[in-house]
C-alpha cells in the first residue's frame, strides 16, 4: 500500500542519467537509471555465482567456494574455471553497489536532503574494493583477492592474518577494532538513553532532551547533545570501515613479515631499552 506520506514525496526529478526515462517508483521502491543497472548487474552476478557453483564439486551452501585465480596467474584475464568466474563476479559486485551508491544519491536529490547515506555506504564499498581491486593490483596478482564462499573466506582471513605472524599486532587493525567497539559502545549509550527517555509510566509526559542532557552532564559532566551523538556516531562508524581498508593496505603493500616484529622500534626506544 502507498502509506498517505508516500504520494507527497513522490516528486520529479533528481535524476543523474536518464532523465524522466526511469524516474518511476516499483511498489514502494524508486527506480532510476541505477535502479535499473543495480539489478542486471545483481542479477548478472548471482547467476555467475551459480554457474560457477555448478562447476564445482559440492552444492553445500557452506562449501561452495568461487576461487580468485591462483598467484602465478598474476593479473591477467583468467578462463573460466581458473578464477575468471570470480572476476566477473567481481566486475558484477563492484557495479551492483556503485549503482546502489548513485540510487540513494538520486533519491537525495529528489528529497532535497543531504548525502550523508551514500557516503556512508561508500565507505563500505571502499573497503570490498581495497580488499578486490586495490590490494591485489598493488602486490601483482588477483589471487591475493578473497575467495567466495562462506567457510572458504574464513580460511582466507585467517591464513591471510597469520601469515603475518599475529594480525593482532597490526596497529591499523587495532584503530580499527577500536572504532568498531567505540560505535557498539555508543549505539548503546544512544539507544538506552532514548528509550530511557520515552519509557515513563503510563499517563505521564515523555522526558524532553533537556532531560537527556542532564543525565549525562549529572552522570559524567559533559552531554554531547541529540544532533552530536548522530555525528559522533556516524564519525565512529566510518572511520571503524575506513581503518579496516587501511589496515590491509598496510599489510601486504606496505609491510610484509612479522606484525609483533613492526613493534620492535617501540621497544628501542631509549627511555626503557
Ligand atoms: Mg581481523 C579484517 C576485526 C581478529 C585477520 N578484522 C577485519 C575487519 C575488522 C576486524 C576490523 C573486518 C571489518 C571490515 O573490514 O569491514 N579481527 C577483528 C576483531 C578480531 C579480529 C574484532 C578479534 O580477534 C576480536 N583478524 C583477527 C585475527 C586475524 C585477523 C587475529 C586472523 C587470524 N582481520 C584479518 C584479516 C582481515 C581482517 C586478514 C581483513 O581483510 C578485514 C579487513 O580489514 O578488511 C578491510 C568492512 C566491510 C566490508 C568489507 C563489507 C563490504 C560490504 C559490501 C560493500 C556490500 C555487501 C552487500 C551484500 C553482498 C549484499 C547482501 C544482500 C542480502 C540479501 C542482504
Ligand atoms: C548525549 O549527550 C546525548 O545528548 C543528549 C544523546 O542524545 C540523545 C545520547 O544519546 C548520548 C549517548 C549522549 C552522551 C554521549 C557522550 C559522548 C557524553
Amino acid at each position: 500500500a502507498l502509506l498517505s506520506f508516500e504520494r507527497k514525496y513522490r516528486v520529479r526529478g533528481g535524476t543523474l542519467i536518464g532523465g524522466d526515462l526511469f524516474d518511476f517508483w516499483v511498489g514502494p521502491f524508486y527506480v532510476g537509471f541505477f535502479g535499473v543497472t543495480a539489478a542486471i548487474s545483481a542479477m548478472l552476478g548471482t547467476l555467475m555465482i551459480f554457474a560457477a557453483a555448478s562447476q564445482g564439486p559440492t552444492w553445500n551452501p557452506w562449501l561452495i567456494s568461487i576461487d580468485p585465480p591462483p598467484i602465478d596467474a598474476g593479473l591477467a584475464a583468467a578462463p573460466l574455471n581458473a578464477g575468471g568466474y570470480w572476476q566477473i563476479i567481481t566486475v558484477c559486485a563492484l557495479i551492483a553497489f556503485v549503482s546502489w551508491a548513485l540510487r540513494q544519491v538520486e533519491i537525495c536529490r529528489k528529497l532535497g536532503m543531504g548525502y550523508h547515506v551514500p557516503v556512508a555506504f561508500g565507505f563500505a564499498v571502499l573497503a570490498y574494493t581495497t580488499l578486490v581491486v586495490i590490494r591485489p593490483l598493488w602486490l601483482g596478482a588477483w589471487g591475493n583477492a578473497f575467495p567466495y564462499g562462506i567457510f572458504s573466506h574464513l580460511d582466507w582471513v585467517s591464513n591471510t592474518g597469520y601469515s603475518y605472524a599475529n594480525f593482532h599486532y597490526n596497529p591499523l587493525h587495532m584503530v580499527a577494532i577500536t572504532f568498531f567497539f567505540t560505535t557498539c559502545f555508543a549505539l548503546a549509550l544512544h539507544g538506552s538513553l532514548v528509550l530511557s527517555a520515552v519509557n515513563v509510566p503510563r499517563g505521564t509526559e515523555v522526558k524532553s532532551p533537556e532531560y537527556e542532557d542532564t543525565f549525562f552532564r549529572d552522570f559524567v559532566g559533559y552531554s554531547i547533545g541529540t544532533v552530536g551523538i548522530h555525528r559522533l556516531g556516524l564519525l565512529l562508524a566510518l572511520n571503524a570501515g575506513f581503518w579496516s581498508a587501511a589496515c590491509m593496505i598496510l599489510a601486504g603493500p606496505l609491510y610484509q613479515g612479522s606484525f609483533p616484529e613492526w613493534w620492535d622500534w617501540w621497544r628501542s626506544i631509549p627511555i626503557w631499552s
